[in-house]
């Protein structure tokens, strides 16, 4: 049977992150893409200005519109929400209730704080969401507004990124794996903890120069898209960073603005279908 993924999250036109993002790597690994936009945004928000078109309305309606079978999926993947589509796409998960994966991307802050537009009642909202999660990846700014611990940067030991992850896996899900972990300076990695083996692992690789937005979210549709097809986490972990390592690589060769344009990832996703 082909694998299918449910994504939600938000359609920004101009800035690789999101949904323009998800549709095309998850879809490079051989997975079949469903994809509801939650709004539409003329690009994200790390650029000065932006539209916002609200498409939460829609949510409820297109899943129920759908035929019982059509509402099985190998994952339901969820990234960027508004606080107040948390709610719906609680409801998305209990009518997809047969699907095999949550996967949780809070994909609500970064370098230290939240994004534009979200206020701090949105981290409790998204630990509700979270609690419904079969595997949850915040990044280390959200895994400690997660945990609600104080806020970390730099190079941390082993026994920090356990105790954030264990703190969130005690919410709800099996597996945490908390992206820009590292211990040592010129690295950057994931902490892999799953619940039931009672451990984590911290997963490192070279770290690359220049700041990105969007890589996040395309390390997690690559990261879910190999999980369903059947690798292991550590060996999905490993393969996503090399898409993302090798879209950085492609930004500084052509010297395209990582930051407001994303990794430029068309070149490389060749490597999601092995
Ligand atoms: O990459 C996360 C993201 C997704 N969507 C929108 C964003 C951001 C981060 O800023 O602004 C609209």
């Amino acid at each position: 049977m082909k694998k299918r993924i449910l994504t939600l999250q938000d359609y920004s036109c101009l800035g690789r992150c999101s949904m323009t993002v998800a549709l095309p790597t998850i879809s490079a690994s051989g997975i079949e893409t469903v994809g509801i936009p939650t709004a539409l945004l003329s690009n994200h928000t790390a650029f000065s200005s932006w539209t916002f078109c609200d498409l939460t309305p829609e949510i409820l309606p297109i899943v129920n519109k759908w035929e019982k079978q059509d509402r099985v999926f190998d994952a339901i993947y969820t990234g960027y929400l508004t606080t107040k589509q948390i709610e719906d796409v609680k409801e998305v998960f209990s009518i997809c209730s047969e699907s095999k994966i949550r996967f949780v991307d809070p994909a609500m802050a970064d370098n230290g704080k939240l994004y534009p537009g979200f206020e701090p009642n949105h981290v409790e909202a998204m630990r509700s969401l979270i609690a419904l999660s079969d595997i949850c990846k915040p990044n280390v700014t959200e895994a400690c507004l997660l945990a609600g611990a104080s806020m970390l940067s730099g190079p941390q030991d082993e026994e920090t990124y356990r105790n954030l992850a264990s703190i969130i896996a005690s919410f709800g899900p099996e597996v945490v794996i908390i992206s820009g972990a590292h211990k040592e300076e010129g690295k950057l990695g994931c902490y892999l903890f799953e619940k039931k083996k009672k451990q984590g692992t911290l997963i490192q690789f070279d770290c690359l120069p220049g700041a990105y937005h969007g890589t996040g979210d395309l390390f997690a549709s690559a990261l879910i898209a190999m999980i369903v097809k059947g690798k292991g986490y550590a060996e999905s972990i490993k393969i996503a960073h090399e898409l993302v390592a090798k879209s950085i690589q492609a930004n500084l060769k052509d010297g395209v603005d990582g930051l407001r344009y994303g990794p430029e990832f068309e070149g490389v996703l060749s490597i999601l279908n092995q």
